[in-house]
């Protein structure tokens, strides 16, 4: 698998495109992120914002990234200066001048003029997008250069009147995965696939949902990757039923099925990958017919992930499977038409089948346009996730299903051809997981 890399001119053909979905009055502002405590004095290891790593490549806490609009779009780029002692503590920082090398940015200053400069960036500017649900210490800044602008206004300063989500624009261009994008997904979501299969291999009855998760994420960084993408789900037994159980704690049971939910991230694009495993190597007739239903979903709705389609009819087309299922295994009883009218279903089925995938697990972009579900294109890449959840603790059902979760997710590219499963190297079908679990002990 060779890793593929993406380079400063891919980010700057990045940059140029969204400076021409901007206005030629608009300008675009994205924090690179800051650190967050984690305890007393020690952070978490800092990971960019994703909007604005997808636009620069630039991994530096305390950035900020300029985009203005029009015919002929230019960026300016705010890093952390060059600071020989806080680099000794800290790590090395690349400065105005290797920042401005590394991204081809057209302008690279130093974070510490970011205000006065916003002030010239901001003039003439008619509208500002800044993420606006989010980054409060942005849009301060944001207003108070805008504010300052707006002071001269009788002297002929023309100062934005608007701020628009930026999330909006970042989403419509992040949803059309280019070639570097969709490369770089495709690894981070083959990794995630492998740390699967190593994991699965070393499953045993008495081992711990921690050693799964070590052993997931030992093959993550093994391989390059700076880990996870979200917390990694490992819950055995009735602990799959918890959707995002992320305590891995418990001692893993013979007998028990193993829920995983797992992916890992290149250059910051991620994986996200569910597959169940039964510890003891075999699946119990139980768990077989449970699973068997919702695989029979997880195909119907990948099949359903064309152009033209879009993510409520995959998520009717899986609900449709499942619910027959769900009849089929006396979980539910009277007409499929009942069940679907009263949503008997969430007892067991409770979540979405679908999200986008890209830099973030749950990526920018709206899911439907002036209202109605947004039609797929080429290039979105997209989870199918049904699953079928069966607590100990419910009433009313079968002895044998209690304690029962399953979920099956893939990673899904839409091409012209059809459904691409971008993580299909991931096992699924019974026999090609039995296969696997427990085969390197
Ligand atoms: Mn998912």
């Amino acid at each position: 698998m060779k890793p593929p890399r993406t380079v400063a001119s891919d980010y700057a053909e990045r940059r140029a495109r969204i400076g021409a979905r901007l206005p030629a009055d608009a300008v675009l502002v994205l924090s690179g992120g800051v650190l967050h405590t984690r305890s007393n004095d020690t952070e978490h290891r800092f990971r960019p914002d994703s909007s604005f790593h997808y636009l620069t490549g630039l991994s530096a806490p305390e950035s900020v990234l300029v985009i203005r609009g029009g015919a002929s779009p230019s960026s300016a780029l705010f890093v952390q200066e060059k600071d020989r002692a806080a680099e000794i503590w800290s790590g090395r920082r690349p400065g105005p001048e290797g920042a401005k090398q590394l991204t081809q940015v057209e302008d690279a200053y130093p974070i510490s003029s970011l205000d006065s400069l916003l002030c010239d960036l901001l003039h003439g500017a008619r509208e500002v997008h800044i993420p606006i649900h989010r980054d409060d210490a942005l849009r301060e800044r944001v207003l108070r250069a805008s504010r300052a602008v707006a002071r001269g206004d009788r002297s002929g300063a023309i100062s934005p009147t608007r701020l628009v989500d930026a999330d909006v624009i970042m989403g419509e261009e992040r949803l059309l995965k280019d070639e570097a994008a969709l490369a770089s997904l495709r690894h981070a979501v083959a990794l995630s696939a492998l740390g699967h299969r190593e994991a699965a291999a070393h499953l045993r009855p008495g081992s711990y949902e921690y050693e799964f998760e070590a052993r997931l994420e030992y093959a993550f960084r093994r391989n390059g990757s700076t880990g996870p993408g979200y917390g990694s789900i490992v819950g055995a037994g009735d602990n799959a039923n918890i959707l995002h159980y992320v305590e891995n704690s418990a001692e893993i049971q013979h007998g028990d099925l193993l829920l995983v939910d797992a992916g890992c991230e290149w250059e910051f694009f991620t994986g996200d990958i569910t597959r169940c495993y039964p510890a003891s190597g075999t699946f119990s007739p139980a768990q077989k017919a449970v699973y068997e239903v919702v695989l029979a979903a997880n195909l119907a709705g990948v099949e359903a992930s064309t152009v033209g389609g879009n993510i409520n009819a995959i998520h009717t087309r899986c609900l449709d499977v499942l619910v027959d299922g769900m009849l089929e295994l006396g979980l539910l009883s009277g007409s499929k038409d009942a069940v679907l009218e009263r949503e008997e279903y969430k007892r067991f089925y409770m979540h979405r089948t679908s999200h986008w995938l890209g830099v973030d697990v749950h990526d920018v972009g709206t899911y439907s346009v002036d209202g109605t579900p947004r039609p797929l294109e080429v290039g979105h890449v997209l989870t199918v996730e049904p699953g079928l959840y069966i607590a100990n603790d419910l009433d009313g059902v079968p002895d044998e299903f209690r304690g029962i979760g399953v979920r099956i997710e893939d990673d899904v590219w839409v091409t012209a051809q059809g459904p691409t499963v971008l993580s299909d190297a991931a096992p699924k079908t019974i026999s090609d997981v039995e296969a696997l679990v427990g085969s390197a002990l």
